[in-house]
This record gives C-alpha cells, sequence and structure tokens, in this order.
C-alpha cells in the first residue's frame, strides 16, 4: 500500500517496492510482474502512475516489457571491473558465461584520420578493421570496432575466425603482442540505427560509448577501439581510494 500523505512521490514508491521484490527474488529474472492494473489496485493509485514507475524501471533496464504481453524482470547487468585490462573473451569466461561474437566486417584498409592520429601512423597505412557483435550467452551486448595496426600483426584476417576467437589471445600468441595498459573514456547516449541493427535493441537505448587506444609492452599503440556497450546490460565499477 502506497503512503499517500509521504514526502516520497507515489510512482518512486512503486519503483521502490519492484526493485526490492526483485532483489529478493519474490519477482524472478523473465517473469512477469504484476500488470499496471493490479499495481494500481494494490497501491490506490492511477494506471498513469504506475506506467510512469514502470517506464523508468525499463530506461534503468531493471525490467523490460513485451508489447501485449506485460512487464517481465530482466536479468542483471554484466559488471564490468575498469581497474584491469582484460579482453571481451576473458571477461566473459571470468563470468561464467559464454563468449562469442558475430563478425560484421573483417578487412585491411587503409586507416582514417582519426585512427592513424589515436595508432600514430600516417593516415592511409594498413589498419586491420574487425567489426563484432559481441555475445554473451547468446546475448548481444556491445558492438566493438577495433582497428589494428596491420603491419604488426600480417595474415592475422587470413587464419583466424574472430567469431570464436579472441584478438588479444590471438595478438598475444601468434604476433606476441602484450597488451599492457589502456586509455579509455566512457561516455553515454542514444543508440544510433546501426547500433539498435547490431544489437538487437530499440530505440531510446542507451549507450555506453567507450574509446579506447591499447598500448603494449613497449608503450607502441596496438589498438584502436570504438565500442557502444548496451546500456540495459552492462555497467562499470571501479575502486576509488583517496588521494595521498
Ligand atoms: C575488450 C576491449 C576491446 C578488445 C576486446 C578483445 C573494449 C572497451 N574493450 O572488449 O578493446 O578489442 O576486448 O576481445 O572494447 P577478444 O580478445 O575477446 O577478442
Amino acid at each position: 500500500m502506497a503512503k499517500h500523505d509521504s514526502p516520497v512521490p507515489l510512482y518512486l514508491q512503486i519503483k521502490d517496492y519492484i526493485r526490492l521484490n526483485i532483489q529478493h527474488g519474490v519477482f524472478a529474472v523473465n517473469e512477469r510482474i504484476p500488470s499496471e492494473r493490479q499495481l494500481a489496485d494494490q497501491f490506490s493509485v492511477n494506471r498513469l502512475t504506475v506506467s510512469k514507475a514502470l517506464n523508468e524501471l525499463a530506461q534503468e533496464g531493471v525490467v523490460y516489457s513485451q508489447v501485449g504481453k506485460g512487464t517481465y524482470v530482466a536479468p542483471a547487468k554484466i559488471d564490468q571491473a575498469l581497474q584491469s585490462l582484460t579482453s571481451f573473451t576473458q571477461d566473459m569466461i571470468g563470468r561464467g558465461k559464454r563468449a562469442a561474437s558475430r563478425v560484421l566486417h573483417a578487412a585491411i584498409e587503409p586507416a582514417n584520420t582519426e585512427a592513424a592520429k589515436a595508432l600514430m601512423i600516417l593516415p592511409g597505412a594498413e589498419v586491420v578493421v574487425l567489426h563484432r557483435v559481441r555475445m554473451a550467452d547468446d546475448q548481444p551486448v556491445a558492438l566493438e570496432r577495433s582497428h589494428v595496426i596491420s603491419a604488426l600483426c600480417p595474415g592475422i584476417l587470413d587464419n583466424h575466425d574472430f567469431s570464436r576467437e579472441s584478438l588479444y589471445a590471438v595478438l598475444k600468441a601468434e604476433y606476441h603482442l602484450h597488451m599492457t595498459y589502456a586509455h579509455q573514456t566512457i561516455e553515454a547516449r542514444k543508440a544510433g540505427e546501426a547500433e539498435r541493427d547490431a544489437l538487437e535493441a530499440e530505440s531510446g537505448l542507451p549507450i555506453l560509448f567507450i574509446t579506447r587506444v591499447t598500448y603494449d609492452l613497449n608503450d607502441h599503440p596496438v589498438e584502436y577501439v570504438r565500442s557502444s556497450y548496451r546500456g540495459d546490460r552492462y555497467k562499470f565499477y571501479t575502486i576509488l581510494r583517496t588521494a595521498e
């Protein structure tokens, strides 16, 4: 029952109620939660108030709706630490998930200005361009567009299938390129059309857009990547310590 005299708005009380029930497993993952009408009756509020609560929870990736069917509990987000440099495959193995990729594009191309600048090569020098939809347990979670300096890994596309192989593992085992550190930025934005198609997402999906330059042991840039992670399936965490 909602507290109508509380300073906490009614729709926020409903959100808290749903969130708590999910945390305690009362509403289980991929199961339907009570309908808008049931919640409106239960809390003695109008359906618009319930709909506002459900819409916000959907935007936050806590629930998802299926047209004509109802609202369901979304699986928990993948939680990625920002302290260490890992590959997607390593991340997924660490979580007990199956990593795979759908390769959208794989070719040797002249570097565009942006990639050339990031990789400190001349525009037009050859780069391996690899666009992949990264899948966790068969669910698309990210679209990655990698550029790797071609001269560092000759023949890489001829000998490997990146729908199942790890790029970092191949670079290390075959080309002795040890990815050591990376500079990375993360920005929020709405998914564009290409991202929506690749990630099988609806319009309005929030994206965590990551730009990364990855360096080898000798401080040489090796990879420039632009990645779009589904905001409803991913979150990043980091440990912060006080400055000395
Ligand atoms: C991570 C990296 C990406 C790299 C990929 C290699 C981001 C933010 N990070 O996803 O730069 O290309 O791992 O993964 O995109 P793989 O070794 O599994 O192919």
